[in-house]
């Protein structure tokens, strides 16, 4: 089918000029009549078996939210298909996401019992059995690494710190090597952290704000031993946390939410690109739908084979469709993992050799230091990280400082540290068990642990203080055992050419965090954004 008999007659068997999401609700469609959600719209929005749609997006964390707002601007029809849920309505208890204290059926991807990041405090595991249920936060378990990733209709912005970091000009050659830095710099970086809506906190009220107690901390201990301490932004409202602070409205960031999403504060893609996605009219999205196959169909275009899964997980419908163009958006591991399968079962037999390889982790390491008893860091942290230890140039690391919002004085500094680690890993499908393997080794971490001692060794050192050893284990310091920021697996200029088309079936595009070869120099999602801004807008202009 030709793109201009769909644009007249425009997608089939999904409703048009909506984007009111379906069955993702968590108590289904006939609970949905209770709440502000139109029921008519929330069924009417999901695809239909036997659908022709003009762009299919894959995901609809931040490449897949680019894709769709650029692509639906520029006068195409969008479909989107999310495997999680909607996160539009609330549970039981009125709100839409769980506190990151007190983890529910809400709170972990189709699993019995939490896997929290921080698996353990004063020795104590932490982790608790919870209703298996299609919640918020996957600790995927690949080969040697744990891998947290969003699900849901906005990815990983659902669960993240929003922490929204652009990289260092000078670093950037490094990032995405065959991406010119300049159009970044000038054009694409701006868009991408004007569109997420990036802020910094007021530096005023930093200094005051009993919840940023364990930042200031966190600085002084840094400057303490000369290292460099930086402001980092965020997408978090933070006029909304100084009101919290001021207890003029619900709380979240200050009420310890984070990891299984915030019910108030934080500019999630819901509220940003995939809002003005849905403005268009233009954009309709079926949450509870997993992509397994993309494959050429016989009159053009692309066959797409749909799983639609209910809250337990289990497959209800299985839906073929036909798309003219196919944007993988699933995240550097569920686009990866699509594609190796894809190519080694036959379905894209001319994809390169290039797909499934180059993926990183970002460097990710996390730590604990445990304080003096004169230097508290709070018992009221906001869960909104500010703030940062730059030593990237000198020991290859970047630390955010980061909070432990337990609710009590813990006398502990936190870290997340992001890493010049050099390993790469690749995926291969594993053809007797049917799945899709990462040969990552846990071993190498130790390039990452090297690198954040350059930090907190010294640290330590000036301020007679030593590491926690309590919060991942028992006598365990570091949290090498998982990461945040999965990148690679179909890298930009190697898997595609260099704006992401797919080499080997046109009209195939990935579009994620897949793209950037395994290391962002700082937290990945602004450079994702704005390297899927910088890629759409090419292929809108020369494929469209
Ligand atoms: P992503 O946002 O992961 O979206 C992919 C979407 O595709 C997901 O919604 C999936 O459910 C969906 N999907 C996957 N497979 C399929 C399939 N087969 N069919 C249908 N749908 C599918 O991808 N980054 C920062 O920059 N700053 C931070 O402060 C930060 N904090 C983080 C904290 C946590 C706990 C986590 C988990 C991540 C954090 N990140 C942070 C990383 C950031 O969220 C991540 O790099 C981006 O979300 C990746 O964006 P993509 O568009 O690549």
């Amino acid at each position: 089918m030709s793109g201009d008999s769909a644009r007249e007659t425009g997608p089939r068997g999904v409703s048009r000029r909506r984007f009111i999401v379906g069955t993702g609700s968590i108590f289904g469609a006939a609970a949905v009549v209770g709440h502000s959600v139109p029921a008519h719209a929330a069924a009417a929005a999901v695809i239909q078996p036997g659908a022709r749609v003009r762009a299919l997006v894959i995901g609809t964390g931040y490449g897949g939210a680019v894709a769709a707002l650029r692509l639906a601007q520029a006068g195409v029809d969008v479909h989107m298909v999310e495997m999680g849920m909607a996160w539009d309505t609330p549970g039981s208890d009125g709100k839409i996401f769980a506190n990151t204290r007190t983890p529910d059926y809400r709170s972990y991807w189709l699993r019995t019992r939490t896997k929290q990041p921080l698996s353990n405090f004063l020795g104590f595991p932490l982790d608790k059995d919870v209703p298996r249920y299609t919640g918020i936060l996957d600790a995927e378990e690949m080969g040697g690494i744990i891998v947290y990733q969003g699900r849901g209709v906005g990815g990983g912005s659902l669960v993240n710190g929003g922490m929204a970091v652009t990289p260092k000009r000078e670093n950037f050659a490094a990032v995405l090597p065959s991406v010119a830095a300049a159009e970044m710099y000038d054009v694409y970086y701006p868009r991408a952290n004007a569109g997420l809506g990036v802020g910094t906190v007021d530096p005023d009220w930093f200094e005051t704000a009993a919840c940023y107690q364990y930042a200031r901390v966190g600085r002084k201990h840094a400057q303490r031993s000369g290292f460099p301490f930086v402001f980092v932004p965020d997408v978090y409202d933070w006029d909304y946390m100084e009101q919290e602070a001021a207890g003029t409205v619900p709380k979240s960031a200050l009420d310890g939410e984070i990891l299984y999403g915030n019910n108030h504060g934080k500019k999630s893609l819901q509220k940003t690109y995939l809002a003005r996605a849905a403005a268009t009219g233009r954009v309709s999205v079926s949450p509870l739908h997993k992509v397994t196959s993309v494959a050429p169909a016989a009159g053009g275009g692309y066959t797409v084979v749909i799983d639609q899964l209910d809250t337990g997980g289990n497959t209800t419908t299985t839906k073929t469709v036909t798309a003219d163009r196919v944007f993988f958006a699933a995240g550097s591991v569920g686009t990866s993992k699509l594609l190796v399968k894809l190519k080694a079962t036959g379905a894209l037999p001319n994809l390169n050799s290039e797909v499934g390889k180059g993926w990183g982790e970002n460097g990710n390491v996390m730590c604990g230091r445990a304080n003096h008893l004169w230097d508290p860091t709070g018992a009221v942290q906001s869960s909104i990280p500010c703030s940062g230890i730059d030593n990237w140039a000198a020991g290859g690391a970047f630390a955010e400082v980061a909070p432990l919002p337990t609710g009590i004085e813990t006398f502990a500094s936190f870290y997340l540290s992001i890493t010049k680690n050099p390993h790469r890993a690749q995926f291969t499908w594993n053809a007797a068990a049917g799945k899709v393997d990462l040969n990552w080794q846990t071993a190498w971490k130790q390039p990452s642990i090297d690198m954040a001692k350059t930090i907190f060794d010294k640290i330590n050192a000036k301020e007679g203080t030593i590491y926690r050893t309590d919060l991942f284990g028992t006598y365990k310091i570091w949290g090498d055992h998982l990461t945040y920021h999965p990148l690679g697996g179909a890298v930009l200029n190697k898997a595609t050419d260099n704006y992401g088309r797919l080499h080997g079936h046109p009209g195939l595009y990935v579009i994620d965090g897949a793209l950037i070869p395994g290391n962002a120099s700082v937290n990945p999602f602004v450079t994702i954004t704005a390297l899927a801004e910088r890629n759409i807008e090419t292929i809108i202009a020369t494929d469209l």
